[in-house]
């Protein structure tokens, strides 16, 4: 049929256009949508199937081979036989989507049979290929022994099949005083950098599990990284643009470009949004991966007692522009008082001291410390993160008094001297 003239109501033209809307409903029932908008806004976004994810162990065929050869304790090369060729970017074993399971069945002494490579402390190399990714994990921590666990299990082969030199911190605040997440993570960062020359340091938050090993734990070399920017709790979407809680990345370089992090925020929120503000101030920007790929599952919990919402948090973000520069790394002090390197972690236990203005006479709380391996009654191997054994744990006496027994003069000292090393703002 062909059609002349543009009368609308002549009957060829009414022809045309119930062909036209057949055609359009074809096309987006047939999913032709997505296509046509990534033609219009060039999206590069790639695509995963989460319906579909890979067990977190998978590709780990190495595990339960010999273990590698003995390494400097540095980041060079190996100390003994030939050198290792450059590990592949992108790493060959990397499967996209993973499951996660937000409690692990799994007693840390499991979790280190299913990780033989793993070093004590936490620590791994590939025991194939060298590295061109030196990176710290950092949590800051209390309290939190299953969500410790199910990070644990997630985590390590994880990263393994991202073939990442790493090693994983927990700092964790001592004692019962209002939780204090920026101030812990200076700590951790400022330790951390005091056993390896680490090219990136992460900042994660305990409970959250990254569901796409392509979301790679390394720096970007200029800016600052946020990597949790789908996080299931937020319907995978970010919830505001400057937001950089849950799980960031620095190198040390740009940690101190931006004085580290503020000291002052005690008790939950406000200082995440500082720290996204240091970052602007000190002429930064954040750079993210896409969303397509920085998904993270939350294990689901309620507020800490001693974290409770800062309502002070208003007030210092005002400020921040003024105070950046001055609380920080360069204003941080604390007492470290202990270090421990325990099968699949880096304990540092840590006084960060007590909110100034808290009113005195609280009521105290308990507090759940990690006790060390080696101080545990080894008579009776006992496993105080797993689970069903609440009763057990809620009966066990502060264990704080043990940890701060294990320091030695000498250590105080050292972490005295470290923080007021850390007043002069040097990295050493
Ligand atoms: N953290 C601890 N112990 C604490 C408090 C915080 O380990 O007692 C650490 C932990 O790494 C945690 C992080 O600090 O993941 C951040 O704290 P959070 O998990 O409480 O922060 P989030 O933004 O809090 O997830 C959401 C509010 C929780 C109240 C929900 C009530 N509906
Ligand atoms: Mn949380």
């Amino acid at each position: 049929m062909v059609c002349f003239g543009r009368s609308l109501d002549s009957p060829c033209t009414l022809a045309l256009l119930i062909g036209f809307q057949f055609a359009f409903v074809l096309y987006f029932s047939l999913g032709g949508f997505r296509g046509l908008v990534s033609v219009l806004v060039h999206t590069t976004e790639p695509e995963f199937d989460y319906s579909r994810p890979h067990d977190v162990y998978t590709n780990l065929s190495h595990l339960g081979a010999p273990p590698p050869p003995p390494r400097n304790s540095g980041t060079g090369p190996p100390a003994t036989g030939a050198p290792l060729r450059d590990c592949q970017v992108p790493s060959p074993l990397l499967v996209g989507p993973v499951s996660v399971h937000l409690s692990s069945s799994l007693s840390l002494e499991e979790i280190r049979q299913r990780n033989p490579l793993v070093l004590p402390g936490g620590r791994y190399r590939p025991p194939d290929c060298e590295s061109r990714h030196h990176t710290a994990i950092v949590v800051p921590y209390r309290n939190r022994q299953t969500h410790l666990r199910a990070l644990l299990y997630h985590l390590h082969p994880f990263l393994q099949r991202q073939q990442i030199h790493y090693s994983i911190y927990i700092v964790q605040q001592w004692g019962n005083g209002t939780f204090n997440r920026a101030k812990l993570l200076n700590v951790g960062v400022r330790e951390a950098l005091r056993d390896e020359e680490w090219s990136c340091i992460f900042l994660h938050d305990v409970d959250l599990l990254p569901e796409n090993d392509h979301n790679t734990y390394t720096c970007h070399k200029q800016f600052p990284t946020h990597l949790s920017v789908a996080m299931d709790k937020f319907r995978y979407r970010l919830p505001y643009s400057q937001y950089f809680g849950g799980v960031s990345a620095v190198t040390p370089e740009q940690f101190m470009k931006m004085n580290g992090f503020p000291n002052q925020y005690w008790g939950w929120g406000g200082e995440d949004d500082d720290i996204a503000a240091r970052v602007r101030l000190s002429g930064m920007k954040i750079v993210r991966p896409p969303v397509a790929i920085g998904h993270y599952k939350m294990i689901k919990h309620k507020g800490d007692r001693g974290n409770e919402q800062n309502p002070r948090r208003f007030d210092l973000l005002k400020r921040t522009r003024l105070n950046w520069r001055s609380d920080g790394l360069n204003s941080l002090t604390y007492e470290l008082l202990s270090k421990t390197r325990e099968p699949l972690y880096t304990n540092l236990t840590v006084n960060i001291g007590e909110d100034p203005r808290l009113p005195r006479g609280k009521l105290p709380f308990v507090v759940k410390t990690l006790i060390p391996d080696h101080q545990r009654n080894t008579s009776k191997t006992r496993d105080t993160t797993r689970p069903g054994k609440k009763q057990q744990e809620e009966e066990e006496p502060l264990a704080t008094n043990r940890t701060v027994a294990r320091i030695t003069p000498t250590q105080t000292k050292t972490a005295t001297q470290a923080s007021q090393h850390n007043k002069t703002g040097v990295m050493t």
